[in-house]
């Protein structure tokens, strides 16, 4: 009996690490919340949504649907329930339904205690970090190349958030290798979970993405200061009080010259590779 339950145990382990190597796996999720808002081509919304069990915490985030006729009549206010897929490298909603409304509740005051947002032409201030090594790196440290920055953290769950920002690094980094006219370019990822990103893991993280050291650096380091670094970016970071790992957070990234001056953003993850390389392009050559 004992074996048999062992063996039980063994094919469901099987079968689990079999699906994550078969092709997309795909995962189903209840969701259910409040729009907040909804896009203007009804392809997206934002969510204040519950705890999804075994998935993620309750959070505010966009999310996406493929048929804009799910997102058709629903209003700011409109209680949801629907269900969540996640697929490797894509999450969307579908089977939307209205389940009743409730007031919309006011948005907490913005932490506005003194970081203002950085402006274009602003030098970025500068912030000690440690690296992907465990050395201590300050931001200044990067000066001479342009810097193409983000933020994330390893355990995002969420394949269009942080993991779609991995990706669309990698993309760069493969072109910007490609390019030698955009040699000075390097990558920045920083870490707005320093409890969990050591410098081992994102060194891991990095070496699972085929990260190259000369181009693309991890950082992490103290928390307070990683936050106020990020806030000038526009980076809102939520950390769940009994769970540090649990992280409502949004998208920036951003393009630092060779003097350490803040150039631009790019806000969520609408943007594509193409389009930052072609303001790398501008940027590397001064125009
Ligand atoms: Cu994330």
């Amino acid at each position: 009996m004992r074996a048999r339950i062992l063996s039980a145990i063994t094919l469901a382990g099987a079968l689990a690490t079999a699906a994550c190597f078969g092709p997309g796996p795909r995962h189903e999720y209840t969701l259910q919340g409040q729009i907040l808002s909804v896009a203007a081509d009804r392809k997206e919304a934002n969510v204040k949504h519950e705890e999804i069990t075994g998935f993620m915490p309750a959070m505010t985030m966009p999310y996406k649907v493929r048929d804009a006729a799910e997102f058709a009549d629903l209003k700011p206010g409109d209680l949801i329930t629907s269900t969540l897929v996640v697929v490797s490298n894509d999450a969307y909603l579908k089977d939307v339904k209205k389940v009743g409304e409730a007031p919309l509740e006011s948005a907490p005051a913005a932490a506005s205690s003194g970081f203002e947002l950085l402006n274009p032409g602003e030098q970025v201030p500068n912030t000690v970090f440690i690296d992907q090594d465990g050395k201590i790196r300050d931001f200044a440290s990067f000066g001479n190349s342009v810097v193409l920055l983000t933020f994330i953290y390893t355990k995002c769950p969420m394949p269009t958030f942080c993991p779609l920002m991995d990706r669309h690094f990698k993309a760069i980094q493969e072109k910007v290798k490609a390019d030698a006219a955009l040699a000075t370019v390097h990558l920045v990822s920083v870490s707005f979970d320093p409890a969990t990103d050591t410098p081992q893991v994102l060194k891991m993280h990095a070496g699972g993405l085929g990260a190259d050291p000369a181009r693309w650096t991890f950082l992490t380091g103290d928390r307070d200061e990683i936050d106020k670094f990020a806030m000038r970016f526009g980076v809102s970071i939520a950390r769940d009080m009994t769970d540090p790992v649990n992280i409502t957070h949004n998208l920036r990234t951003a393009i630092v010259d060779a003097k350490g001056v803040f150039v631009k953003s790019y806000t969520g993850n609408e943007w594509l590779p193409e389009q930052v390389l072609a303001d790398l392009q501008r940027v590397v050559t001064g125009s």
